[in-house]
Parts: structure tokens; C-alpha cells; sequence
């Protein structure tokens, strides 16, 4: 069987990671978190390929185009997270296994934070880990790959 592959899609602002607010977000780049992702998929087994857009359509139509490529969704929306129906339409409609990743705990911050338009058709959330939320997240979606029960 081909190795699965995941798609990272990260949401506005994300670009500026390690460059701006470092107490909230830290000083990991994007780069980086992108590099550690690739190599943990070698452990891991599978493929992973990376996209960031600062465009909600963009966004949508790169999970539309994940169908017949890919094998799950790997997902910070960032701000789109709270606001985006159009991106929940989108993985509701691919019907893919998302995992939805924050870097900070958006519970602990402002109210219209705590609210995810994804969270509902996703397989699970993990959330205020910084980078590492990532990587726990794609563990966590090849170990559902490799679990989940046919139809
Ligand atoms: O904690 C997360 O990962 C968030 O998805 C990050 C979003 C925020 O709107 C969510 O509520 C939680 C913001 C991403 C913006 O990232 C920046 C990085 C550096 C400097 C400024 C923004």
C-alpha cells in the first residue's frame, strides 16, 4: 500500500510565527514546524505536505483539492477557526479525517476564541502545546489512519 499522505494547511498570519508576539506564540518559525513535521513522518510512515495561505478561499479550495491526493487534513485555521464557515463546509464535504491543531490554549484566552466552527466534524483538537501541538497531532491522525474501521 502507498504511504498515507496528510495535508498541513495553516490559516492567516501564521507566516509571521517567530517574527511577532513570541510570549504568545513563541519564536518557532514556520519553517521550522513544517521541518519537524516532515521529519517525523519519516517515523511515522507517511507523507506530509504543507500549504499556508493568509486567503479563506484558498484555504477552502486546497482542502477541496486534497481529495484524491490525500488521506487526512492536518489543520490550524488560525482567526479563520472561529469565523469560517466557508472552511467548515469544505472539510465536512471532503469527508476526509481532520485533525484540528492550535499552538496556543484558545480556551484560556479571549471568549470569541473559545468557540471553533471545526471542532464538531473534526476527529479531535489538541490545543496551547506551541509547535508540538503539531506534531501530537499528526501522531494522533496516522494513529487514527491506521485504527479507523472500514465501512
Ligand atoms: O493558537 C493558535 O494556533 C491560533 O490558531 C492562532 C491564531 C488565533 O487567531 C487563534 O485564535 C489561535 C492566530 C495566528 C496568528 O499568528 C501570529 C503569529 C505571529 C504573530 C502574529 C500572529
Amino acid at each position: 500500500m502507498n504511504l498515507p499522505s496528510i495535508l498541513v494547511l495553516h490559516g492567516p498570519n501564521l507566516n509571521l510565527l517567530g517574527q511577532r508576539e513570541p510570549g504568545i506564540y513563541g519564536t518557532i518559525t514556520l519553517d521550522s514546524i513544517n521541518e519537524q513535521l516532515l521529519t517525523l513522518a519519516q517515523t511515522l510512515d507517511c507523507k506530509v505536505h504543507c500549504h499556508q495561505s493568509n486567503h479563506e478561499g484558498d484555504l477552502v479550495d486546497a482542502i477541496q483539492n486534497a481529495v484524491g491526493h490525500d488521506h487526512g487534513i492536518l489543520i490550524n485555521a488560525a482567526a479563520y477557526t472561529h469565523t469560517s464557515v466557508a472552511i467548515r463546509d469544505a472539510l465536512a464535504a471532503v469527508a476526509l479525517p481532520v485533525v484540528e491543531v492550535h499552538l496556543s490554549n484558545i480556551y484560556r484566552r479571549e471568549d470569541f476564541r473559545h468557540h471553533s466552527y471545526i471542532a464538531p466534524i473534526v476527529v479531535g483538537q489538541i490545543s496551547g502545546f506551541g509547535a508540538q501541538s503539531y506534531t501530537l497531532g499528526l501522531q494522533a491522525l496516522i494513529y487514527h489512519l491506521q485504527h479507523q474501521t472500514s465501512p
